[in-house]
């Protein structure tokens, strides 16, 4: 079971991935919960606003510290969860902290919005995390990004706890080319030694298979340190 509680104020969006399949019944089997807290209910401010403009003068506004700060500290055990702030200035989200986070039993994710965060919200997470190198307008995409993904390696999520050993990714390699009827498909076959029913045979086929394509699609992945 993990918990993760969404700091956002667009809790609907990032509840979206949560109404359908997998994560719906991840839920209901009690593997996974997510809660989300709305900081605007934190405001202390007059008109509930959660931004203001930057000391020093600038373009844009800035998210204040205090809705956040309040928001963290209502929820149980907050002391003890794993603290993640979401910035294209965070560290570069991959399958290697996906499986870090798994091993976690309470994370709580801000997502910002607007043009930045005053730079004393960062005293709160225990990690910043980006999904790319590429600005969205706010962090709730980078939450269901990393909710589901996180999600789907909890034990029993998954239909098949076999299916994600070999998945992209593990031990920094892309999938085998996977297949399914029909066996001809305008002209494009199935490769025979799937067919064979020889299972040394299409172990060894689809490990070379999976070297070939991550040679051909993701050379980076092989050069040591990433992923
Ligand atoms: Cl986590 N937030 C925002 N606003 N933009 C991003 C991101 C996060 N990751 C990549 N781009």
């Amino acid at each position: 079971m993990i918990k993760f509680d969404c700091l956002t104020l667009f809790p609907k969006m990032v509840g979206s991935i949560l109404s359908d399949s997998i994560l719906k019944r991840a839920i209901e089997n009690k593997l996974l919960e997510v809660n989300f807290i709305d900081f605007r209910s934190f405001s202390k401010m007059k008109h509930k606003n959660v931004d203001d403009s930057p000391y020093g003068g600038g373009a844009g506004m800035v998210l204040m510290a205090p809705p956040i700060y309040e928001a963290i500290h209502s929820i149980n055990d907050n002391d003890k969860a794993f603290k993640i702030l979401l910035t294209p200035q965070g560290e570069k989200y991959t399958e290697k902290t996906a499986k870090m986070l798994a091993s976690k039993e309470h994370i709580i994710l801000i997502c910002g919005h607007y043009e930045g965060f005053d730079e004393r919200i960062r005293s709160f997470a225990d990690m910043e995390l980006s999904i790319g190198d590429y600005v969205l307008t706010g962090g709730e995409i980078a939450a269901m990004a990393i909710i589901d993904s996180v999600s789907r390696l909890i034990p029993g999520v998954l239909h098949n706890d076999m299916s994600a050993p070999t998945d992209t990714f593990e031990n920094n390699l892309i999938e085998f080319p996977q297949y399914t009827k029909p066996y001809d498909f305008m002209g494009m076959k199935v490769p025979d030694v799937l067919i064979s029913g020889n299972h040394q045979e299409i172990d060894k086929w689809r490990q070379a298979e999976s070297l070939k394509k991550t040679k051909e699609k993701r050379p980076d992945l092989l050069k040591e340190g990433n992923n």
